[in-house]
């Protein structure tokens, strides 16, 4: 059985949650609980030493750590339904929308969250080593997730998907970003119409709500 150490109230791990529900793969779930500081543990530290999650045990015994490794496994143990594309043209468009999501939007979110919440003083980042606050970079983080919003509404004008003409792994990406956001009061408007579309029709999938 495969095994995902989740957190059920993090966005990274959301990610590899409807990943997995979007391909249909049974598996245990074992909750970290990162309030508590359980990633930074001993025993979470021997499973993945990197301190984050989520992380998955596949059917052969291997420990995936991070979304990227998680998702291009089950991709091609899985293959159906594809969701990084078939063609080598989609699989470079799917790519470079996924990375452009996670960059601009997820870590714009965590930039602001993780340099201002006093729940994370000292924790300005994920992983096994310390650093401290930057209020400046929380204030940075706030302008480029608004900055993220605009880019997101213009590219979702006239499109159904963030990425070539079908649901793929950047709509996931895209989605957990966007509810992300919320931790910073920050949420798409009348302003973002395409977004806000899109954002609807995505909730219509089961996996969504996970
Ligand atoms: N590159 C990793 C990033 C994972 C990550 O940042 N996870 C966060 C939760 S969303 C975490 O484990 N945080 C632990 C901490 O804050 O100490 C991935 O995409 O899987």
């Amino acid at each position: 059985m495969i095994t995902l150490y989740d957190c059920a109230t993090a966005p990274n791990p959301r990610r590899a949650r409807i990943l997995l529900a979007e391909k249909g793969i049974a598996h245990d779930t074992v909750q970290v609980d990162l309030r508590s500081g359980e990633q930074l543990g001993e025993a979470y530290r021997r499973i993945n030493p990197q301190c984050t999650v989520p992380a998955l045990r596949t059917h052969e015994g291997l420990l995936l750590t991070d979304n990227a490794a998680i998702t291009a496994y089950v991709e091609a143990r899985y293959p159906h339904p594809p969701l990084l594309g078939e063609t080598p043209g989609e699989k470079a468009e799917i790519a470079s929308w996924n990375w452009r999501v996670e960059f601009e939007g997820l870590l714009a979110v965590a930039e602001a969250l993780r340099n201002s919440a006093p729940a994370m003083a000292n924790r300005a980042l994920p992983g096994a080593v310390n650093y401290a606050q930057i209020p400046a970079l929380a204030e940075r983080g706030l302008a480029r997730v608004a900055q993220f919003f605009t880019m997101l509404n213009e590219r979702l004008a006239g499109r159904d998907f963030i990425a070539c003409d079908r649901f793929s792994v950047a709509d996931i990406t895209a989605v957990v970003a966007v509810d992300f956001a919320r931790v910073v009061r920050q949420k798409p408007g009348e302003q973002h119409p395409h977004l806000l579309r899109w954002r609807s029709a995505m909730a219509g999938r089961p996996s969504m709500s996970l």
